[in-house]
Protein backbone atom coordinates (compact mmCIF):
# COMPACT_ATOMS: atom_id res chain seq x y z
CA UNK A 1 0.00 0.00 0.00
CA UNK A 2 1.19 3.52 -0.83
CA UNK A 3 0.24 6.46 1.41
CA UNK A 4 -0.24 9.63 -0.64
CA UNK A 5 0.04 12.87 1.30
CA UNK A 6 -2.37 14.82 -0.76
CA UNK A 7 -4.58 17.78 -1.48
CA UNK A 8 -6.55 18.06 -4.74
CA UNK A 9 -4.23 20.45 -6.62
CA UNK A 10 -2.42 20.03 -9.98
CA UNK A 11 0.75 18.66 -8.33
CA UNK A 12 -1.30 16.25 -6.22
CA UNK A 13 -3.39 15.03 -9.15
CA UNK A 14 -0.31 14.05 -11.17
CA UNK A 15 0.28 11.35 -8.59
CA UNK A 16 -3.27 10.02 -8.33
CA UNK A 17 -3.41 9.85 -12.16
CA UNK A 18 -0.25 7.70 -12.23
CA UNK A 19 -1.47 5.47 -9.37
CA UNK A 20 -4.78 4.95 -11.20
CA UNK A 21 -2.98 4.28 -14.51
CA UNK A 22 -0.84 1.59 -12.84
CA UNK A 23 -3.70 0.22 -10.69
CA UNK A 24 -1.42 0.51 -7.64
CA UNK A 25 -3.35 0.42 -4.34
CA UNK A 26 -3.14 3.72 -2.45
CA UNK A 27 -4.43 5.48 0.58
CA UNK A 28 -5.00 9.24 0.55
CA UNK A 29 -3.69 11.03 3.64
CA UNK A 30 -5.25 14.52 3.48
CA UNK A 31 -2.84 17.42 4.07
CA UNK A 32 -5.00 20.53 4.14
CA UNK A 33 -2.76 23.18 2.60
CA UNK A 34 -5.42 25.82 3.26
CA UNK A 35 -5.16 25.31 7.01
CA UNK A 36 -1.37 24.82 7.14
CA UNK A 37 -1.09 21.02 7.65
CA UNK A 38 1.89 21.03 5.25
CA UNK A 39 4.00 22.92 7.80
CA UNK A 40 3.26 20.59 10.73
CA UNK A 41 6.28 18.72 12.19
CA UNK A 42 4.87 15.26 11.40
CA UNK A 43 4.54 16.13 7.70
CA UNK A 44 7.92 17.92 7.56
CA UNK A 45 9.51 14.60 8.56
CA UNK A 46 8.26 13.22 5.22
CA UNK A 47 8.77 16.37 3.14
CA UNK A 48 11.14 18.93 4.69
CA UNK A 49 10.02 21.36 1.96
CA UNK A 50 6.52 21.48 3.48
CA UNK A 51 4.49 21.02 0.30
CA UNK A 52 2.26 18.33 -1.13
CA UNK A 53 2.50 15.77 -2.66
CA UNK A 54 4.66 13.17 -0.93
CA UNK A 55 4.36 9.40 -0.73
CA UNK A 56 5.36 6.62 1.62
CA UNK A 57 5.57 3.22 -0.07
CA UNK A 58 5.09 0.66 2.70
CA UNK A 59 6.03 -2.26 0.41
CA UNK A 60 8.90 -1.11 -1.81
CA UNK A 61 9.80 -3.26 -4.80
CA UNK A 62 13.24 -4.01 -3.36
CA UNK A 63 11.78 -4.97 0.05
CA UNK A 64 13.01 -3.53 3.32
CA UNK A 65 11.97 -0.36 5.12
CA UNK A 66 9.22 1.90 3.73
CA UNK A 67 10.43 4.45 1.15
CA UNK A 68 9.36 8.12 1.40
CA UNK A 69 9.58 10.42 -1.65
CA UNK A 70 8.71 14.12 -2.11
CA UNK A 71 8.64 16.33 -5.26
CA UNK A 72 5.98 15.25 -7.73
CA UNK A 73 8.44 14.60 -10.57
CA UNK A 74 10.53 12.27 -8.40
CA UNK A 75 7.37 10.51 -7.22
CA UNK A 76 6.27 9.91 -10.83
CA UNK A 77 9.69 8.41 -11.62
CA UNK A 78 9.54 6.25 -8.49
CA UNK A 79 6.11 4.92 -9.46
CA UNK A 80 7.36 4.37 -13.02
CA UNK A 81 10.25 2.30 -11.68
CA UNK A 82 7.96 0.42 -9.31
CA UNK A 83 5.36 -0.45 -11.96
CA UNK A 84 7.61 -0.65 -15.03
CA UNK A 85 5.03 1.52 -16.82
CA UNK A 86 4.98 4.95 -18.51
CA UNK A 87 8.72 5.58 -17.74
CA UNK A 88 10.77 3.79 -20.38
CA UNK A 89 13.85 1.79 -19.38
CA UNK A 90 15.77 2.32 -22.65
CA UNK A 91 18.11 5.32 -22.85
CA UNK A 92 16.40 7.21 -25.70
CA UNK A 93 12.91 6.61 -24.42
CA UNK A 94 13.81 7.54 -20.83
CA UNK A 95 15.36 10.90 -21.72
CA UNK A 96 12.63 11.75 -24.22
CA UNK A 97 10.29 11.55 -21.20
CA UNK A 98 12.70 13.04 -18.65
CA UNK A 99 13.26 16.27 -20.60
CA UNK A 100 9.52 16.98 -20.73
CA UNK A 101 9.06 16.04 -17.09
CA UNK A 102 11.83 18.52 -16.14
CA UNK A 103 10.25 21.11 -18.46
CA UNK A 104 7.04 20.78 -16.52
CA UNK A 105 8.70 20.77 -13.09
CA UNK A 106 11.06 23.69 -13.74
CA UNK A 107 9.02 25.69 -16.27
CA UNK A 108 5.31 25.20 -16.81
CA UNK A 109 4.41 24.38 -13.17
CA UNK A 110 6.16 27.28 -11.42
CA UNK A 111 5.32 29.82 -14.14
CA UNK A 112 1.65 28.84 -14.54
CA UNK A 113 1.35 28.78 -10.73
CA UNK A 114 2.58 32.39 -10.53
CA UNK A 115 0.37 33.41 -13.46
CA UNK A 116 -2.69 32.03 -11.72
CA UNK A 117 -1.66 33.72 -8.48
CA UNK A 118 -1.21 37.17 -10.00
CA UNK A 119 -4.41 36.85 -12.07
CA UNK A 120 -6.75 35.29 -9.51
CA UNK A 121 -5.41 35.48 -5.95
CA UNK A 122 -3.09 38.46 -5.43
CA UNK A 123 -4.72 41.08 -3.19
CA UNK A 124 -3.76 43.81 -5.68
CA UNK A 125 -3.52 43.70 -9.47
CA UNK A 126 0.08 44.28 -10.55
CA UNK A 127 -0.06 44.82 -14.35
CA UNK A 128 3.68 44.21 -14.83
CA UNK A 129 3.54 40.82 -13.06
CA UNK A 130 0.31 39.77 -14.81
CA UNK A 131 1.73 40.70 -18.21
CA UNK A 132 5.10 39.01 -17.58
CA UNK A 133 3.64 35.71 -16.36
CA UNK A 134 0.74 35.48 -18.84
CA UNK A 135 3.24 36.04 -21.70
CA UNK A 136 5.70 33.45 -20.40
CA UNK A 137 2.87 30.94 -19.93
CA UNK A 138 1.80 31.61 -23.54
CA UNK A 139 5.38 31.02 -24.68
CA UNK A 140 5.47 27.68 -22.85
CA UNK A 141 2.08 26.71 -24.32
CA UNK A 142 3.55 27.52 -27.75
CA UNK A 143 6.46 25.13 -27.12
CA UNK A 144 4.07 22.40 -26.01
CA UNK A 145 1.73 23.01 -28.95
CA UNK A 146 4.60 22.71 -31.43
CA UNK A 147 5.69 19.38 -29.88
CA UNK A 148 2.15 18.00 -29.83
CA UNK A 149 1.58 18.98 -33.46
CA UNK A 150 4.28 16.40 -34.33
CA UNK A 151 3.23 13.54 -32.04
CA UNK A 152 0.19 12.37 -30.07
CA UNK A 153 1.99 12.64 -26.70
CA UNK A 154 4.93 14.81 -25.62
CA UNK A 155 7.49 12.00 -25.71
CA UNK A 156 5.90 9.96 -28.52
CA UNK A 157 3.97 7.47 -26.42
CA UNK A 158 1.84 8.29 -23.35
CA UNK A 159 4.09 8.71 -20.31
CA UNK A 160 4.59 10.28 -16.88
CA UNK A 161 5.47 13.52 -18.71
CA UNK A 162 1.91 13.79 -20.09
CA UNK A 163 0.57 13.02 -16.60
CA UNK A 164 2.70 15.82 -15.12
CA UNK A 165 1.65 18.39 -17.72
CA UNK A 166 -2.07 17.58 -18.02
CA UNK A 167 -3.36 18.85 -14.62
CA UNK A 168 -1.47 22.11 -15.19
CA UNK A 169 -3.06 22.76 -18.60
CA UNK A 170 -6.66 21.87 -17.66
CA UNK A 171 -7.01 25.26 -15.83
CA UNK A 172 -5.72 27.24 -18.87
CA UNK A 173 -8.44 29.90 -18.49
CA UNK A 174 -7.21 30.76 -14.97
CA UNK A 175 -3.77 31.26 -16.55
CA UNK A 176 -5.14 33.80 -19.04
CA UNK A 177 -4.72 31.45 -22.02
CA UNK A 178 -6.98 31.12 -25.08
CA UNK A 179 -6.79 27.41 -25.86
CA UNK A 180 -8.12 27.95 -29.41
CA UNK A 181 -4.69 29.43 -30.20
CA UNK A 182 -3.10 26.05 -29.37
CA UNK A 183 -5.02 23.44 -31.42
CA UNK A 184 -2.57 20.59 -30.82
CA UNK A 185 -2.84 21.12 -27.04
CA UNK A 186 -6.63 21.23 -27.30
CA UNK A 187 -6.68 17.87 -29.12
CA UNK A 188 -4.21 16.37 -26.60
CA UNK A 189 -6.34 17.61 -23.66
CA UNK A 190 -9.30 15.68 -25.10
CA UNK A 191 -7.14 12.58 -25.84
CA UNK A 192 -5.62 12.43 -22.36
CA UNK A 193 -8.80 13.53 -20.61
CA UNK A 194 -10.86 10.65 -21.97
CA UNK A 195 -8.70 8.03 -20.21
CA UNK A 196 -10.58 6.40 -17.33
CA UNK A 197 -7.52 6.57 -15.05
CA UNK A 198 -7.06 10.26 -15.76
CA UNK A 199 -10.70 10.93 -14.91
CA UNK A 200 -10.35 8.95 -11.64
CA UNK A 201 -7.02 10.61 -10.75
CA UNK A 202 -8.39 14.11 -11.40
CA UNK A 203 -11.43 13.34 -9.22
CA UNK A 204 -9.44 11.83 -6.34
CA UNK A 205 -10.10 13.60 -3.06
CA UNK A 206 -12.36 16.22 -4.60
CA UNK A 207 -14.62 15.96 -1.56
CA UNK A 208 -11.73 17.28 0.59
CA UNK A 209 -12.13 20.85 -0.63
CA UNK A 210 -15.72 20.87 0.66
CA UNK A 211 -14.78 19.61 4.13
N1 LIG B 1 7.88 21.23 -6.86
C1 LIG B 1 6.89 20.72 -5.95
C2 LIG B 1 5.82 21.78 -5.76
C3 LIG B 1 4.79 21.36 -4.72
C4 LIG B 1 3.79 22.46 -4.46
O1 LIG B 1 4.00 23.64 -4.81
N2 LIG B 1 2.68 22.07 -3.83
C5 LIG B 1 1.65 23.04 -3.47
C6 LIG B 1 0.27 22.53 -3.89
S1 LIG B 1 0.17 22.28 -5.65
C7 LIG B 1 1.64 23.23 -1.97
O2 LIG B 1 1.82 22.29 -1.23
N3 LIG B 1 1.41 24.46 -1.53
C8 LIG B 1 1.34 24.78 -0.13
C9 LIG B 1 2.35 25.81 0.29
O3 LIG B 1 2.94 26.46 -0.59
O4 LIG B 1 2.52 26.00 1.49
C10 LIG B 1 6.30 19.43 -6.52
O5 LIG B 1 6.16 19.36 -7.75
O6 LIG B 1 5.99 18.49 -5.75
Amino acid sequence: MIDVYYWPTPNGKKITIMLEECALPYNIVPVNIQSGDQKKPEFLKINPNGRIPAIVDRKPKAGGEPVAVFESGAILEYLGDKSGKFWPADLRGRYAVSQWLMWQMGGLGPIAGQTSHFLNTAPEKIPYAVDRFVKETARLYGVLDAALSKSQYVAGTYSIADMAIYPWVVPYARQGQDIAKFPAIEAWLARVGERAAVKAGMDAGKELRKS
